[in-house]
């Protein structure tokens, strides 16, 4: 028997091409964190796209443009370094293999736990990031404190949005049923960073005016999602109608990208979106995206006052640890929550 070498098989990883869409999306739904409406229009948003941008948000552009700087640095060193830094399973860093059941993309990537309760993997990773690399550790503390606020603070709206939330005598407002999971400290975030560089001039994939996907289309598991990017363009997202457009990068504000556990926890008032990056022929593209999920033991259920009377839940009775259980056993690009939903 030939037993290839890791170098040879992820030469000959086949990664799929897309004949790029034309159709730059200019109805991204745009909230503006300071206007007294934010909820109702942050509801608005999650119903009709399950995608949107924030901005006025208090993420200091300094930091985002420092993480962006280390990232490169990380991603710029020799392969053998990068390497000591993986396998991702689940933390760590990746190449081209994209989960554990054979999605491939041009993509490299970093993934870290992003939950005070980190587990022996992890720890490994962050002492190996703050030996080698402090600079990028740092950094990445930093942004994951900020970004962590500010998905709460969009949920904390969105709760206010739809009615969840009571103001007390003292004006401060109770705490809502999903900024509680967030909050938690037992939380499962995590946090990812991706770098897709150009796509190689020698495919002929240049010359048929299609692109490399760099990440293949999906949604994401977990409660919401808070991505920045470098000023190259790829994120495509798909709308209510099939049709996946491309959305122009905005390096000032945040993207929210509504996950499969907000879609239960709202009996399907709110879509997860697909999503899927395209890597671009000239420029590298970097992304950093926080997930921020519920506790593992968390069951994951449409919250009762948002049913109306006689409403069902579409969904069956599971637990996030459940759920992720089940996405880490599926491929990318399928549609994980019909396991759950009742027939
Ligand atoms: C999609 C959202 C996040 O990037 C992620 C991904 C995870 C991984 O890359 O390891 C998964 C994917 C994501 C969903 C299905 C499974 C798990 C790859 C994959 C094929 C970190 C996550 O939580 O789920």
């Amino acid at each position: 028997m030939v037993v290839l070498s890791q170098a040879v098989l992820d030469h000959f990883t086949p990664i799929k091409t897309y004949k790029s869409t034309t159709n730059v999306f200019t109805g991204v739904p745009t909230i503006n964190l300071s206007n007294p409406d934010a909820g109702a229009h942050l509801v608005r948003a999650c119903g009709e796209f399950g995608f949107f941008k924030v901005v006025n948000h208090a993420v200091p552009l300094e930091l985002i443009n420092r993480l962006l700087a280390q990232s490169l640095k990380f991603f710029h060193q020799p392969q053998s370094e990068k390497n000591q830094a993986g396998p991702p399973d689940p933390f760590g860093y990746g190449s081209k293999r994209i989960g554990p059941n054979g999605d491939v993309g041009w993509v490299e990537y970093l993934i870290l736990s992003a939950s005070p309760d980190t587990n022996a993997i992890s720890q490994r990773l962050l002492s190996f990031l703050q030996e080698n690399q402090p600079l990028f550790r740092a950094a990445v503390d930093d942004y994951v404190r900020e970004v962590k606020t500010l998905a709460v603070e969009v949920v904390e709206l969105i709760e206010k949005g739809l009615g969840l939330t009571m103001t007390d005598q003292e004006g401060r407002n109770n705490e809502g049923p999903t900024s509680r999971l967030l909050r938690n400290e037992k939380s499962d975030s995590c946090f990812r960073v991706n770098h897709y560089p150009p796509c190689p001039d020698h495919w002929e994939v240049a010359a048929s005016g299609r692109n490399l996907i760099g990440f293949g289309e999906h949604t994401d598991p977990q409660i919401i999602s808070v991505l920045q990017s470098n000023n190259t363009s790829g994120l495509e997202i798909c709308l209510k109608n099939g049709s996946w457009v491309t959305i122009p990068p905005d390096q000032s504000s945040f993207f929210i990208i509504v996950g499969d556990s907000l879609q239960v926890l709202t009996n399907g008032r709110f879509k997860s979106v697909k999503h899927r990056v395209l890597a671009d022929h000239t420029k590298s593209r970097v992304s950093m995206i926080f997930f921020g999920g519920p506790p593992l033991d968390e069951s994951i259920t449409p919250i009762p006052s948002l049913m109306e009377e006689g409403e069902e839940s579409h969904y069956k009775e599971f637990t996030w640890f459940e759920y992720k259980k089940s996405a880490y056993k599926s491929r990318l690009a399928d549609y994980r929550l019909g396991l759950f939903e009742k027939t």
